[in-house]
């Protein structure tokens, strides 16, 4: 059926279920019925969409490590289509209203006809969105405090992290991501394919590096090495310490 023609709307119906008055509503309708009304209507609400967040700074901003008109394409473009491939997929099934991180963290359990669009553009989804808040204009150094701390435990020295980051990253054959992740409240670098994000295996990411080539093909072409040493240039050790400290 549909509820289009009805002379309630979905959005009345779920404000009548709010209020108490959906068994009047939909006196006499099935049990099941009633259910998929309800569904329907929590679906008809576009509150639950996930929606691309902003840019927290210009599309110029990382200039001259990342170049305008890639960010322009990455965010605007990539990002946006993640971000839409995911919200169509969730549409209509039970995930509606789970987050990211939630769905992410339990793809099994997911309706597998939707699995892989939710692994490939929820991951993309994730992945982006805390891409653009490691990154800044007045980054790059070298962290300090707590995080600084555990870099050196975990890696010796930030020269060896640095190092031993800037090598998965140039490792990673094909397109996918080099991450910094808390794992059991330590530090460790991992790789990913594709879009698939640490929150699939439990991990917490609280750095990391797209190397797909739409990231730096623009400016850099084949030169990830280039990249991955301009990408220090822009790290945002600020965001990646708070998430530390919130991973705790
Ligand atoms: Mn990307």
């Amino acid at each position: 059926m549909t509820v289009e023609n009805d002379s309630l709307s979905r959005r009345d119906i779920l404000k009548m279920a709010a209020a108490g008055g959906m068994s009047a509503a939909l006196a006499g309708a099935p049990f099941v019925a009633a259910a998929q009304e309800q569904k329907a209507a929590e679906t008809d609400n576009d509150d639950w969409r996930f929606l691309l967040p902003p840019l927290p700074y210009a599309e110029d901003a990382l200039e001259p490590y990342i170049d305008a008109r890639t960010m322009g394409i990455h965010h605007g473009k990539h990002h946006a289509g993640y971000t839409n491939k995911l919200n169509a997929a969730i549409e209509g099934s039970d995930l509606v209203g789970r987050s990211i991180e939630n769905i992410l963290g339990d793809l099994d359990s997911t309706p597998a006809d939707i699995r892989t669009a939710l692994r490939n553009n929820g991951g993309g989804y994730a992945n982006h969105s805390l891409f653009w808040q490691i990154m800044g204009p007045n980054g790059g150094g070298e962290p300090s405090g707590a995080l600084a701390g555990a870099i050196n435990s975990a890696f010796g020295n930030f020269a060896d992290f640095k190092g031993a980051f800037s090598a998965a990253a140039g490792g990673v054959f094909g397109s996918g991501w080099a991450w910094l992740v808390v794992d059991g409240g330590a530090l460790s670098i991992s790789t990913t394919a594709n879009q698939d994000t640490p929150l699939m295996r439990g991990k917490t990411p609280i750095l990391g590096i797209d190397v797909w080539e739409h990231a730096y093909y623009l400016h850099y072409q084949n030169r990830r090495a280039d990249y991955i040493a301009a990408f220090f240039n822009v790290i945002n050790w600020d965001k990646v310490a708070e998430l530390y400290a919130a991973s705790a």
